[in-house]
């Protein structure tokens, strides 16, 4: 028996741990108690690893489907070559664009895998390059575009005085909004210190119990909100003058267009007191310090870039962004140094560019390609057509939206594979299923989750923490399984592709030095250890440093003080951009000809279902861990004892849940932390259809909620992503 400290990944939070090791097996993990800023921090997900490593629905083989249809294992070397003649083939017959790649939310464990995947895919002449991005928060990327980011990054949460969270949940998502490191603390130290939290959420959840001020609006409604916010602000002069005047343009069109979005206007069509938004208005403006940070809710609720736009005026007009000669927040360590200055990136183009759908004039943007329109585009006939589909961690079957249309599309391809270490619902619909290491079995570090703060306020450590794990156990006897990053490493090899990773995540447009480019000996096969070296090159602290910090390590050296503007850098942050302030006509149009919170669709489906998530699952991995999901493997549909008593139905009941556009068989569940006459489902349940017709199928394993959603009505013109939430349904009881 011995004991390791390591990194546990299974989600963005990346706690350190510490893992007990018996006859080579990981046997139990807990939150490091030695390692800074996480306080021994863990939570069930995470003290299950050593049941996901020894999971029995776990593939130690990989798998190809035979003549007679079925999935039987292969050896990786002869799925690889099988694999590179067939997408060779289909590349050279019908163009490189019939190939399309899907990185999904489980690449962040493994930095190499998404680099390599990404090169391999450039490498053979396609740009139909895809990640769970543009069906979660693109509308952060596309609000930064235009409205600029701020190079001094936002105000620390550990001295704010205020804090406004709209349509996120971090104690339980840890993924932002609150520092992720133990947030529940976090949050707890603020309030002792008098900070005053403001959510805005249609639920009580377990972060608005602890809010100052809980508005509870019907969902939808994020962008007259903050514009009502936004109106008192500006019209009580409560805002910023200085900063507004040095730092910012465009002051005149923003308050010009939130003119129409009286309190009392904003407050009857979302169904909040216009007191206590006045007062919400009041409050953060006071601050002085503070964030304004939006989240999934209000992103799938439609016009997630106006609510995230707004959000981030609501930051800049109260000057909430780091200043000439404070620290930054957010300083590089295992990312190359970035000296941070009191001024805006250079904007840049949010849309308009690059690879082209065929389907809705959709195409790249500043958030990515449309994942909402591959089904689509794969569905669609004709010259281009997708026809090879490579998913990297990801699980369409789950988490796209409208499973249907999903599945029907995956069927029509010639080829998927799929790299995943679970038979998961796409997996049993792949040609091949690539079975990976998990992390235990692979070094790792915390680099990726230092970049996620180029995807939006809010995200990221608010010091300079950084960790690095070498591989703790070795695969379970018996098996045969590699990295994800050596697959395409093998596929490329074998098509003649020279590979190059493109370092620190150079997605986010506005990172400001040039990217670290990283070519691989494509004769002699690097180790992911000499990978993770070469990522991090030119670290700000170098990862021999950081090695010698097993349990994870605060590098004061690296802070950084915020830089006065640059002489002669005229680049101000944007508040009235004329695409957002045309949206936020539209809503005031909307307001004009609704300005009740009117039941939602016509009276014919009166409830609005919105989100959720679940502390013991991410997404859809955890659901194969007994441990997890303990006596209730299912997804209940919670809904208000107020709406159930007038229904006639009684928690456990089974009902039927419909949207305009498909209906699924549910589980209620009383919750009156919820606004009545909304229902909050977790996703990524259920099974494909056609796996759960039977009765009672939904008690087994849930429902999927994707099958509510179309993907080509009510739609982002720019990121694609339709409607996931605050969608009208309507419930009735199933005998
Ligand atoms: N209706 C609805 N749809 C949604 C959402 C919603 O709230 N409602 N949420 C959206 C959001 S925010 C996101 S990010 C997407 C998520 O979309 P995806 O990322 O596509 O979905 P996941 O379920 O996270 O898929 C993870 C897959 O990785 C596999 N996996 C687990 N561990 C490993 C590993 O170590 N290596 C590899 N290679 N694979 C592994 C799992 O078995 C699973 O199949 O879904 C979106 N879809
Ligand atoms: N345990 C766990 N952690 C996770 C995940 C997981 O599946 N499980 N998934 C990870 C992923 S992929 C992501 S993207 C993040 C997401 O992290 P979050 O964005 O924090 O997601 P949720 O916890 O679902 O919180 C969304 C909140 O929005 C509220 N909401 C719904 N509709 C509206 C609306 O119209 N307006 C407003 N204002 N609020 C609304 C919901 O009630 C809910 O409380 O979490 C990550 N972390
Ligand atoms: S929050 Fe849980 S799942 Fe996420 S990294 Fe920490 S222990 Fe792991
Ligand atoms: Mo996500």
């Amino acid at each position: 028996m011995s004991q390791h400290p390591s990194i546990c990944r299974y989600c963005p939070a990346h706690c350190p741990i510490l893992v007990t090791v018996e006859d080579g097996r990981p046997a139990r993990v807990v939150g490091d108690p030695a390692s800074p800023l996480f306080g021994g921090y863990s939570c069930p997900k995470g003290r299950a690893l050593p049941e996901q490593h020894a999971n029995q629905a776990r593939l130690l083989r990989s798998l190809a489907r035979g003549a007679d249809g079925d999935l039987a294992p292969i050896d990786v070397e002869r799925a690889m070559d099988e694999i590179a003649e067939r997408v060779g083939r289909i590349a050279s017959q019908h163009g490189p664009r019939s190939v399309a790649l899907y990185v999904g939310t489980n690449s962040l464990p493994y930095p190499a895998a998404p680099l390599a995947a990404h090169s391999w895919l450039s490498g053979l002449g396609s740009r139909m390059f895809f990640t769970s991005n543009t069906i979660d928060q693109p509308g952060k990327q596309i609000a930064l575009a235009l409205h600029g980011g701020w190079q001094g990054g936002e105000q620390d949460f550990a001295t704010a005085d205020t804090w406004l969270l709209v349509g996120l949940n971090p104690l339980i998502s840890k993924s932002a909004g609150i520092p992720n490191q133990n947030p529940a603390r976090r949050l707890t130290d603020a309030i002792d210190r008098g900070m005053k939290l403001i959510v805005i959420d249609p639920r009580r959840t377990e972060t608005a119990q602890r809010a100052h001020i809980h508005l509870q609006p019907r969902p939808g409604e994020d962008p007259a909100l903050l514009a009502g916010m936004l109106r008192v602000i500006l019209d009580e002069g409560l805002f910023d003058r200085d900063f507004v005047a040095t730092e910012t343009t465009g002051f005149d069109a923003l308050f010009e267009a939130v003119q129409p979005f009286t309190p009392e206007r904003v407050a009857r069509r979302a169904g909040v007191e216009a007191d206590r938004l006045v007062e919400a208005a009041r409050v953060f403006a006071a601050g002085p310090r503070g964030c304004s940070i939006t989240g999934t809710g209000p992103s799938f609720a439609t016009r997630g870039t106006l609510t995230e736009y707004l959000s981030l005026c609501l930051n800049s007009v109260c000057g909430r962004w780091g200043r000439a000669g404070e620290r930054a927040l957010r300083s590089n360590v295992l990312l190359p140094p970035a000296p941070p200055r009191a001024q805006p990136y250079a904007p840049y183009r949010a849309w308009g560019y690059g690879e082209k759908m065929r389907v809705r004039d959709l195409g790249q943007a500043a958030c990515g390609m449309p994942t909402a329109a591959l089904a689509d585009e794969i569905l669609l006939d004709g010259e281009g057509q997708v026809r090879a589909l490579f998913c990297l961690g990801g699980n369409p079957m789950m988490a796209w939206p409208d499973q249907r249309k999903t599945m029907a599309a995956l069927q029509k391809l010639e080829l998927l594979v799929t790299v995943d270490p679970e038979l998961s619902a796409t997996a049993r619909l792949a040609d091949y299923v690539i079975a990976p290491k998990l992390t235990l079995e692979t070094p790792g570090m915390t680099q990726p989750i230092e970049a996620l703060k180029y995807f939006g306020v809010g995200i990221g450590y608010p010091a300079p923490f950084a960790q690095y794990t070498e591989a703790i156990v070795d695969p379970p006897p018996g098996s045969q399984l590699i990295e994800d990053w050596e697959f395409f490493y093998g596929l490329a090899q074998r098509m003649g592709i020279a590979l190059t990773l493109v370092g620190f995540y150079g997605w986010g447009r506005h990172v400001e030095s040039p990217p670290l480019l990283c070519p691989l000996d494509m004769a002699s096969k690097p180790s992911s250890g000499q990978l993770l070296e070469m990522l991090t090159e030119r670290s700000r602290v170098p990862l021999a440093e950081v090695k010698k910090h097993p349990h994870g390590h605060v590098f004061d050296e690296a802070i950084d003080i915020i830089a006065p503007r640059d002489a002669g850098y005229d680049v101000r942050l944007e508040l009235g951009d004329a695409h957002m302030m045309a949206a936020l006509g539209e809503v005031d149009a909307i307001l004009r000809k609704a300005p009740e919170p009117a039941s939602a669709d016509d009276g014919a489906r009166p409830f609005l279902l919105v989100p959720r998530r679940a502390n013991n699952f991410l997404n859809s991995s955890g659901r194969s861990i007994a441990k997890l999901t303990g006596r209730r493997p299912y997804n209940p549909a919670f809904v208000h004892s107020a709406d159930l008593a007038r229904l006639g139905l009684r928690s456990g009941d089974d009902v039927a849940i419909a949207s305009r556009h498909g209906e699924i068989l549910a589980i209620v569940e009383a919750d009156d932390t919820l606004r009545p006459g909304v229902v909050a489902m977790t996703h990524a349940f259920g099974a494909p259809p056609g796996e759960d017709d039977g009765r009672d199928r939904h008690r087994a394993f849930g429902s999927n909620t994707g099958r509510l959603v179309a993907t080509d009505d009510d739609y982002d013109p720019v990121s694609g992503m339709p409607r996931m939430g605050a969608i009208p349904i309507s419930i009735r009881a199933a005998g």
